[in-house]
């Protein structure tokens, strides 16, 4: 069996833990509208995603300087490698950034210096996806992704996250044409609130590699088909699903039929500071919750690699 895991789905901004938010706010000098840890950790109590994404921005305040980031990136790396992580293929937001004047240089630096030392200092193999925040002007996107390119962040893809009904993947058509053009990867979260339509328009309109959860997949039989035959990985979040009430239970997941149905799943944490857990902790509760056994925790570990941008 393939060891460890291969993590393809985590917001590197998502992995700021509520202490680390209240550290940097103190050494940045940032107001916080929190009394305290408690009074953080009470807010995270989320009805949908958008509840969710409130918050998530707002954190983000605290992330200023290059050291930031690369703190950030580096606590991510320690606590994934902890937990049996081999490979990340983060997510980061550079507009989350750049609409509140962080430049993006210092945020592809710290990242980046991060990333450099991964192998060495935590026996990981780490690559960095730029995403898309999709509830953003794409005029904007599009300034933002050539920005990138021109300062040469080492990125391996391009992804399309944040609020995603009402944002559909056509909007962004162009931005990801000139990414596949650069040869970079390409994947999008679709079908996580939104409609399997979304999926489609992933798939036909913006070249994806993967999808992002996909879960609303399984409404559409002929999607499904789609997926299988193609074998598209759709990297799948269950504690994330849950909290943002996506899911009513992870013993209501759709996992189990996910792997049932032939796609190719797997299992990763989203945004693990915010929904319970890492990559490990997603596995301990579908153990617990939906009975996974061991061989079907292996189908999804070599799920996991066979969907590496490797
Ligand atoms: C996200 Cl859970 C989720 N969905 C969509 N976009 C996101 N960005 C960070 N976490
Ligand atoms: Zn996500």
């Amino acid at each position: 069996m393939t060891e460890g895991f291969a993590e393809l789905h985590v917001h590197i901004e998502g992995s700021l833990e509520p202490e680390t938010i209240l550290a940097l706010a103190e050494r940045n000098g940032v107001e916080l509208p929190y009394r305290d840890l408690d009074d953080l950790r009470a807010r995270y109590r989320f009805t949908d995603l958008q509840s969710f994404l409130d918050l998530y921005y707002a954190n983000m305040q605290v992330l200023r300087t290059a050291q930031d980031f690369a703190d950030l990136a580096r606590a991510y790396f320690a606590r994934a490698a902890r937990g049996g992580v081999r490979r990340a293929e983060f997510f980061f937001d550079p507009q989350a950034h750049t609409s509140r004047g962080v430049p993006l240089a210092e945020v592809a630096a710290g990242l980046a210096d991060a990333v450099a030392g991964a192998h060495s200092e935590f026996g990981m193999d780490v690559a960095m996806i730029a995403s898309i925040v999709r509830d953003r002007p794409v005029t904007e996107a599009q300034e933002v992704f050539g920005e990138l390119l021109r300062l040469g962040a080492p990125i391996i893809g391009l992804g399309l996250d944040s609020a995603e009904v009402g944002h559909p993947p056509s909007l962004f058509e162009d931005v990801f044409a000139r990414a596949r053009a650069e040869g970079l990867h390409v994947t999008a979260h679709a079908g996580e609130e939104g409609p399997p339509e979304y999926v489609w328009q992933a798939l036909d309109l913006l070249g994806a590699e993967r999808i992002d959860h996909g879960i609303r997949s399984l409404e559409d039989p002929e999607l499904v088909a789609r997926l299988v035959d193609e074998r598209i990985p759709l990297t799948v979040c269950p504690l994330s699903n849950v909290r943002l009430r996506v899911v009513d239970t992870l013993a209501d997941h759709p996992l189990r039929r996910m792997l049932d149905a032939g796609l190719a799943v797997s299992v990763h944490s989203d945004d693990p500071a915010y929904f319970g857990g890492y990559v490990d902790d997603n596995f301990a509760a579908l153990r617990d919750s939906l009975d996974l056994t061991d061989d079907e925790q292996s189908v999804l570990q070599r799920n996991s690699w066979e969907a590496a941008f490797l």
